[in-house]
């Protein structure tokens, strides 16, 4: 640990008997950590060997009946993570806001959301969380606020007013056909489809939206802006947030001159708007004046950054970020907006690329699914009946033992699923609405392929509130509703019964944490994929000195004999999703959808 840090740190130590000053909780104590030394050439660290579990906040746990979940419902559910295992939670926006985008737009960064709760019931849940050994990392969304903060309000208001340049305003093309008189400024479209400029009568001129016409992006070429971000930013690490993950970040630095994109740019949006200028600037001063003073994590939301750039963000030399989330895995199902089939070797050969691009200044990250993404099971697996547990339970191996910081989504520890969405008016999702507004209204799309599409892909999937039990609501809320409907398959698939069932995904998941937290092979390990080009079956090993441990999973719903390259004949068979007990030979005899992880 860098000397700086580590006085730092010992300075907090030294101080941590005042109350209000904040202390960092302890690291789940490593077996090969050796003070300062490497391992496997790794810096160890904290958040490298953390599991990270990511909370949607109006979807966990509703304490108040109002059928929204909120911070006391969090507060309430906090021995169910700890049992589980998980040492870092991941909140998605707390903040207040008038949720055009679920708390992605804010309005006031220092203020909890009333549906959500006060500071005190934030403080409260902190201190708990802690309290558990465990930590916290928030939301920073800072690419753009609400158009209802104040910033935008006094920005909005007149061309000279100090605030203006907080956002990012261009005059139109004049264009007596066109209802405002004017065209957009260039042909920037938003990621919630039409054009992402807003023509504003006040002062007739246009805003720079990037996702909702609520969401006007800040503009950080300011550094009265930057300043502001860095202040809100303190303001939180001070009272003993451990970090921060960054909404889409690579896109903060615009492009200069906004010239119009090419055909080709307009393909991928998120590629031209990435990577700026000055995102790097930006990213290492956000280091210097904030993160470098605090013993915390940072994670960036990482759209339109490929592999080959990642280094220049996470490589620990160079004092930006600590890892990003890259999204080649979880959208190699995604053409676009549009669902496509997928073949394994496409997915295994996105994780022998990161090994190879990685190395061991660039930590990475694992996750297949998140609050923008259909449930994890439905995407990657079979929610069938038959095969929804087994494959839950493979998907969770992978997970947690491939190499990076794993990021697990609430419910899917229980195996939860995609939610059998009707009409468009089972979304509640801006993105889908708009995108039905744009698409089909306009005859673009019929209804009918729009929906078949949407049920495949859509947010909302993930965002069905967490399933409690089998009581009315699944145990979400005492209330008669929950602000999204919950899923019907709640009477079979919730935590109390996954709890009382010791074979069951949510067991199989704390096991795998648990084998996770004593064996640094798992964290620090090399990876190789044994098999790359296998079609059905995933097989890699994890090898750290002496320490071997391989991973197998049968992908299909059919049985296989399965010779093992190089003949390996793993002696120790560590754990298994169905129960088998073979080892110490070369042929595994594997189930449909089975997962096995070896020491050999
Ligand atoms: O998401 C950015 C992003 O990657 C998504 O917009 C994604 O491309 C799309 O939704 C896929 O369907 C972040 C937040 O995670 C998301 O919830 C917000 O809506 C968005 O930024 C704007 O803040
Ligand atoms: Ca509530």
């Amino acid at each position: 640990m860098r000397p700086v840090r580590a006085f730092l740190i010992s300075l907090v130590l030294l101080f941590s008997t005042v109350p209000g000053v904040a202390q960092n909780s302890p690291s789940p104590a490593n077996p090969a950590r050796v003070e300062g030394k490497l391992i496997n050439g790794y810096e160890p660290m904290w958040w490298k060997e953390a599991v990270v579990y990511q909370i949607y906040p109006r979807s966990f746990k509703d304490s108040n009946g109002d059928g929204i979940g909120d911070l006391k419902g969090i507060t309430s559910k906090l021995d169910y993570l700890h049992q589980l295992g998980v040492d870092v939670i991941w909140l998605s926006p707390h903040f207040d806001s008038p949720n055009a985008d679920n708390g992605y737009d804010i309005r006031d960064y220092r203020k909890v959301m009333t549906e959500f709760g006060a500071m005190a019931d934030f403080d409260q849940m902190l201190a708990v969380i802690k309290k558990r050994h465990m930590r916290l990392i928030i939301d920073l969304v800072v690419n753009h606020s609400s158009d209802e903060h104040k910033w935008f309000v006094e920005s909005r208001s007149s061309k000279d007013n100090p605030y203006r340049d907080y956002y990012i305003w261009r005059p139109g093309k004049p264009n007596p056909a066109s209802p405002t008189g004017f065209d957009p400024p260039n042909n920037y479209p938003s990621f919630f489809s039409g054009s992402a400029w807003q023509f504003d009568p006040a002062t007739s001129e246009y805003y720079l939206h990037y996702f909702a016409v609520k969401q006007p992006d800040l503009n950080w070429d300011n550094p009265k802006v930057r300043g502001e971000v860095f202040d809100l930013m303190k303001f939180w690490l001070d009272k003993g947030v451990d970090g921060f993950r960054m909404d889409v970040i690579p896109i903060i630095s615009k492009p200069a001159g906004l010239r119009d994109l090419t055909a080709d740019e307009l393909k991928n949006p998120g590629k031209a708007y990435a990577n700026g200028p000055h995102m790097h600037d930006y990213l290492e001063e956000m280091n210097r004046r904030v993160l470098s003073k605090y013993d915390v994590m940072t994670v960036g939301e990482a759209m339109g950054i490929s592999l080959e750039q990642t280094p220049q963000m996470v490589d620990d030399r160079r004092h930006e970020l600590n890892m990003i989330f890259n999204f080649d895995a979880v959208r190699v199902n995604r053409d676009g907006r549009l669902w496509k089939s997928w073949a394994l070797p496409d997915l295994k050969a996105i994780y022998t690329k990161h090994a190879e691009e990685l190395d061991v200044h660039s930590w990475d990250t694992v996750f297949l699914s998140n609050h923008d993404n259909p449930r994890l099971v439905s995407s990657f697996g079979d929610d069938s009946p038959a095969f929804r547990v087994p494959s839950a339970k493979l998907l969770a191996t992978m997970l947690l033992t491939l190499r990076g910081t794993p990021f697990l989504y609430q419910g899917d520890e229980l195996g939860m699923t995609n939610y059998p969405f009707k009409t468009i008016d089972d979304f509640n999702d801006i993105e889908a609405h708009n995108a039905y507004k744009a698409e089909v209204l306009t005859h673009k799309v019929s209804e009918e392929d729009y929906l078949a599409n949407l049920r495949h892909m859509s947010r909302d999937n993930a965002r069905t509130p967490m399933q409690w039990d089998a009581s009315p609501q699944a145990g979400f809320t005492t209330g008669p509703s929950s602000w999204l409907a919950v899923n019907p398959n709640y009477t079979q698939i919730n935590a109390a019964q996954e709890i009382s069932d010791p074979a069951s995904v949510y067991h199989y998941t704390q096991h795998l944490i648990a084998l996770r937290h004593k064996t640094p092979a798992l964290v620090y390990g090399d990876f190789k994929d044994l098999d790359p080009r296998h079609p059905t079956i995933f097989a890699y090993t994890r090898t750290l000195g002496a320490d071997h441990y391989l991973v197998v999973m049968n992908f299909s719903a059919n049985s296989i004999a399965y010779s093992l390259p190089g003949g390996l004949q793993p002696a120790k068979l560590v754990l298994a999703n169905l129960g088998s007990t073979e080892a110490g030979t070369s042929t595994l005899h594997l189930q449909g959808r089975e997962a096995r992880v070896y020491k050999f």
